[in-house]
């Protein structure tokens, strides 16, 4: 007996109710979206201007002080993923700042955090008893699990772009947090003292790491930017990414947090980018210089301190009309240690 297409419909979702009571779904139904061919995103590329957030942040400073917000912070949200406080699937990024005199309460959580410093000098984050001063440029970690705290007691107002892997770690239902008890944590090292130890191409004797994030809590700008200054003059210039340089875990040589790697790359003058793509959606900002990305089918024109998202599986193509320099982070190392990362370059 041949059914007709009205009735095997009809009998098919009248199934999908029966069975829907004992909590049971028809695979048939949704697996083409279960296993895409392809990464098929819902994020999309967006840019955040500087000059546009920037006088947001301040209208922010006049409604809500540092110590009442906790954190006082406007989340970079996806305009594709509206709602869930994320820039890519499963990463989160806000703007912070810091007013002089104030203080962000310590707390700690098993989110990992990262801050890319954008503006201001002579505001300090502190983490486990140290105490690192931000200068624009520096890239700062939170370990998972560490009590930290952000203070200014400098002169001026400090802003800075925070990534955590908040929407990775809800994702495992694994998120634990709680708060310190006094606001700023004692002080029991000496600023630098991360540096010293091993930020100097050396480890302590007989070192072994007891985590898997870097040991280092600040990678000065400095550093970066002369690495970055030489190796333009020695070439050779990558087609794609220009001069581009990861930072790395001293102890490991892997990435300095097990779920965020954090990347740093100078385009020549009239550098002209070839296209490619990567699964690890990226958060790019713009350190120095002005210059325009391809992402998809959007153009962002860019200048210091903006910031621009490149989804998962989106072509990118930079271009500098100046020198220029980008720092970047995505989920890298965690696609990479679950065997899921893939990259594509245009030749
Ligand atoms: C956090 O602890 C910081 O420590 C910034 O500066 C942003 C967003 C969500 C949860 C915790 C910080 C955060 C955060």
């Amino acid at each position: 007996m041949v059914s007709n297409p009205t009735s095997v419909s009809a009998e098919r979702a009248e199934f999908y109710r029966r069975i829907e009571r004992d909590h049971l779904t028809p695979l048939w139904e949704v697996l083409g979206s279960l296993v895409p061919k392809q990464p098929d995103s819902p994020s999309l590329p967006a840019h955040w201007p500087y000059s546009k957030v920037r006088p947001f942040l301040m209208d922010a400073a006049r409604l809500i002080t540092a110590r009442e917000a906790e954190r006082r912070v406007l989340v970079l949200e996806n305009p594709g993923l509206r709602g869930s406080s994320s820039i890519t699937r499963p990463l989160y990024a806000g703007l912070q700042l810091i007013l002089p005199g104030e203080v962000a309460p310590s707390h700690r959580h098993t989110q990992s955090a990262l801050r890319f410093v954008l503006e201001g000098t002579g505001a300090y984050t502190a983490v486990d008893g140290e105490r690192t001063t931000m200068h624009p440029g520096d890239f700062i970690v939170t370990p998972s699990w560490t009590f930290h705290d952000h203070g200014n007691p400098g002169e001026e107002p400090v802003i800075w772009l925070d990534g955590l892997d908040i929407p990775l770690v809800a994702f495992f239902d694994a998120g634990f947090s709680e708060r310190y008890g006094e606001e700023s944590q004692p002080v029991t090292k000496a600023e630098d003292d991360a540096l010293a130890r091993y930020g100097k191409n050396l480890l302590p004797f007989e070192y072994a790491p007891r985590s898997p994030t870097t040991p280092l809590l600040s990678y000065p700008y400095g550093s970066t930017r002369e690495a970055l200054e030489r190796l333009r003059r020695q070439g050779p210039v990558d087609a794609c990414h220009g001069v581009k340089l990861q930072y790395t875990n001293p102890a490991t040589g892997g990435y300095p947090m097990p779920t965020i790697g954090a990347f740093v790359q100078l385009l020549p003058r009239g550098f002209r980018g070839r296209g490619q793509r990567s699964t690890d959606g990226t958060v790019f900002c713009v350190v120095e210089g002005h210059g325009q990305s391809r992402v998809g089918d959007s153009v962002f024109e860019w200048g210091p301190k903006d910031v621009f998202v490149v989804p998962a599986w989106c072509r990118v193509a930079h271009e500098a009309g100046e020198e220029s320099v980008l720092f970047s982070f995505s989920d890298r190392p965690a696609q990479k240690f679950f065997g899921l990362f893939r990259e594509e370059r245009e030749p």
